[in-house]
């Protein structure tokens, strides 16, 4: 296994669309193993391959105390949303930054194991959030860009000035 890097926004590759896997083969699972072990590190309880410029729908999410029940979503759709909810959300493309964000309050997910077997979730509370949060991620999209253009003036100027004290 390995630690991969997360790319921190703004780095354009944060806006790049992922593909739909149709190969379900080791490289695969290498990848799914690499990303748990890289969220378990961060630590989060979610991760897009985008965040690890890997363009390929595939996400991990565990949000067990113990973490030890992660949840891995390959081609996962949306098929269905209902409520409002307005949650705190944190990003670890975007470190130190937390924001409410309006997102439905359930989800129903279909997508599909690390094997290529198809499954459907109903999803509430932070598991609907998180889902969200990281399709999102796959379609190319952070979720700062829900935010007002002060606010995302304000976090693009933070994320400067941590990248200029990285270097
Ligand atoms: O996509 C990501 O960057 C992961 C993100 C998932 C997420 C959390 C909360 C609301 C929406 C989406 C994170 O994991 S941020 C870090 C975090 O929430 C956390 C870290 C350690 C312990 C518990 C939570
Ligand atoms: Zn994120």
């Amino acid at each position: 296994m390995a630690l991969l890097r997360i790319l921190q926004y703004p780095d354009e590759r944060l806006h790049l669309a992922a593909e739909r896997v149709t190969v379900f083969d080791e490289a695969l699972k290498s990848l799914v193993a690499d990303m748990k072990e890289t969220m378990y590190a961060a630590p989060g309880v979610g991760l897009a391959a985008t965040q690890v410029d890997v363009q390929k729908q595939v996400i991990v999410i565990d949000l067990s105390e113990a973490k030890d029940k992660p949840m891995i979503l390959v081609n996962p759709e949306i098929t269905a949303m209902s409520g409002k909810s307005d949650v705190e959300e944190g990003c670890l493309s975007v470190p130190g930054i937390f924001e409410n964000v309006d997102r439905a309050e359930r989800v129903t997910v279909t997508a599909q194991d690390d094997e290529g077997n198809t499954f459907e979730i109903h999803a509430d509370g932070l598991l609907s959030i998180c889902i969200q949060h990281e399709i999102d991620h796959l379609k190319g999209k952070v979720f700062v860009e829900y935010l007002s253009r002060l606010k995302q003036t304000r976090i693009l100027a933070k994320m400067k000035k941590l990248a200029r004290e990285r270097m």
